[in-house]
């Protein structure tokens, strides 16, 4: 039974595809399939995505993925307060209800850490959900970021000591951002995730959700946001999240290259293989980049093109989410397989080889949007 048959045996869908609750995506499952599990499957990590069981276009709240570097602190939203500060015409102090006030904007855009398949078991590290907050760039607007301010400096309320030099630094989580790139439109300060108030973890009150770039840069539990006339060098700007890659210039010199995390990297790879009867289909996931197709080989035969799961008309809900694809595999044959996907997108531009020189002369863990191969035997 293809999906066809599943949407008018289930009637639920007159439109050609099956709707979310989200109404931009579903996913492209079949009753009564079973999971043919990887061989290289590492157990679900809890607090991290299980690949192996993606069913669903949302992350749901409870599923989805940590990272923090310090404390997780737990805020008051009655008596917390956002500064914005620093070289600005009008600072202003904002309280949780001026920002509900606000006009509201959502983004569904999938969130990925930037360590995310860095390590062998730091594969989940990532999600899609639907954040809602307000528009970042009126809000600098009304502060009137002077003409000498570059920086956008966004202060988490979560702080650890940093040692440097022979200094002990108390200092709060802080990602910046040039005044160019803060002011695009599509960076919100978010309240709510799935339409529930943002969760703690996530860094309620108030974080930052910026559509294009890793989750390093979607600072959680904000406290201040200043403009400041020099590039923040702090940890997470330039020495963790810093990218270390060796590159060759056409003439053959070596340029070692050190550069901070930023933007996300196109991306993709293989979820999960299931099964009805002879016919497995091969469910994955593709982001990073705006996403033209997936192709998957298994084996040495050629790339094919995978199915990428269909979305509402309005592309614009979903440019900043993962795109669901699946491929089918009637009658494979019995034994071991190898499956690997390579996304491309719009420019043209195809996800590397895992065995690439731009992956393996990547010297840190960071960034790694290499070609992921799995290996599956058919019984
Ligand atoms: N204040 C603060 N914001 C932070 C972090 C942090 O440690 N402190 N970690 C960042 C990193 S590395 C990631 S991957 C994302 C994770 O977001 P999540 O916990 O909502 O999944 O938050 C980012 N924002
Ligand atoms: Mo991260």
């Amino acid at each position: 039974m293809d999906r066809r048959d599943f949407i008018r045996m289930s009637g639920l869908s007159l439109t050609g595809f099956l709707l979310s609750p989200w109404g931009v995506s579903a996913f492209p499952k079949r009753e009564n399939e079973e999971l043919i599990p990887f061989l290289d499957q590492q157990p679900a990590k809890s607090g991290l995505l299980d690949w192996s069981t993606l069913d669903s276009f949302i992350t749901p709240n409870d599923e989805f993925f940590n990272v923090s570097h310090y404390n997780k602190p737990v805020i008051d939203q009655d008596t917390w307060q956002l500064e914005i500060s620093g070289l600005v015409d009008n600072p202003m102090m904002l309280t949780i209800d001026d920002i509900k006030a606000r006009p509201k904007q959502d983004v569904i855009f999938t969130l990925e850490c930037s360590g995310n398949h860095g390590f062998p078991t730091f594969t989940g590290a990532i999600g899609n959900a639907k954040w809602a907050g307000t528009p970042l760039a009126p809000i600098l607007k009304e502060a009137g970021i002077k003409a000498d301010g570059i920086e956008v400096i966004f202060f988490g309320h979560d702080s650890g000591v940093e040692k440097r030099r022979g200094n002990d630094m108390p200092q709060n989580f802080a990602r910046s951002m040039s005044v160019e790139d803060a002011l695009e439109e599509t960076n919100i300060l978010c309240y709510e995730m799935n339409g529930e108030p943002l969760p703690q973890p996530n860094g309620a009150p108030l974080r930052l959700i910026a559509p294009g770039w890793y989750g390093i840069a979607c600072v959680k539990w904000l406290k201040r946001i200043e403009i400041r006339d020099t590039r923040l060098m702090n940890r997470f700007m330039g020495r963790d999240y810093v990218t270390i890659r060796e590159e060759k210039r056409p003439d053959g010199e070596s340029v070692w290259m050190e550069t901070s995390v930023g933007r996300t990297k196109l991306k993709s790879l293989p979820a999960k293989v299931t099964r009805i009867g002879d016919e497995y289909r091969i469910y994955g996931a593709a982001w990073g980049a705006p996403i033209k197709k997936v192709e998957v080989r298994i084996d040495d035969a050629p790339w094919q093109e995978a199915t990428l799961d269909p979305v509402e008309d309005d592309a614009n809900s979903t440019k900043w989410a993962w795109k669901i694809w699946h491929l089918n595999w009637s009658n494979p044959p019995k034994g071991e397989h190898t499956i690997v996907s390579r996304a491309i997108d719009t420019k043209g531009n195809i996800q590397p080889a895992g065995d690439s020189d731009y992956i393996t002369k990547k010297r840190t863990y960071w960034e790694s949007n290499g070609q992921v191969v799995r290996k599956i035997r058919i019984e």
